[in-house]
């Protein structure tokens, strides 16, 4: 059993409420929302951070990870106002999960720049 929290959502082994999935990407309710919708997109591939996506893993989950945000994008209604999508890299970042994702937060105005 995997001890990274995102491979056992990913698993089924933790529920998640989960908002789309495809052969490559996962994306579920941020347990803790910082906004109205407040979403995490994931890559199914264990990549630890930004720094660690190579660059043919890069080729196949990066265009995966912009489908889905544009995807969830229209599911949650925010094209026309907006959303903002976030990654945290290392601690200077703020990451706290060491499996790579992405955050899409929208439903209200959000400031800049972030803490
Ligand atoms: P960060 O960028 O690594 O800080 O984001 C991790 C996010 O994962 C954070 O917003 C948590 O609320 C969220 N999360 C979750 O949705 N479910 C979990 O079981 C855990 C963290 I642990």
């Amino acid at each position: 059993m995997s001890n990274c929290i995102f491979c056992r959502i990913i698993e089924g082994e933790i529920p998640s409420t989960l908002v789309y999935e495809n052969e490559h990407v996962i994306a579920f309710e941020d347990i803790n929302p910082e906004a109205p919708t407040h979403l995490l997109i994931v890559p199914k591939k264990h990549i630890p951070t930004t720094m660690d996506v190579m660059e043919e893993d890069g080729k196949i989950i990066m265009p995966e990870i912009f489908a889905a945000i544009g995807h969830l994008a229209r599911q949650f209604d925010l094209e026309q106002e907006g959303f903002r999508i976030v990654n945290n890299c290392g601690s200077n970042g703020g990451q706290t999960v060491n499996h790579l994702h992405f955050h899409l937060l929208g439903g209200r105005q959000l400031q800049w720049p972030p803490g």
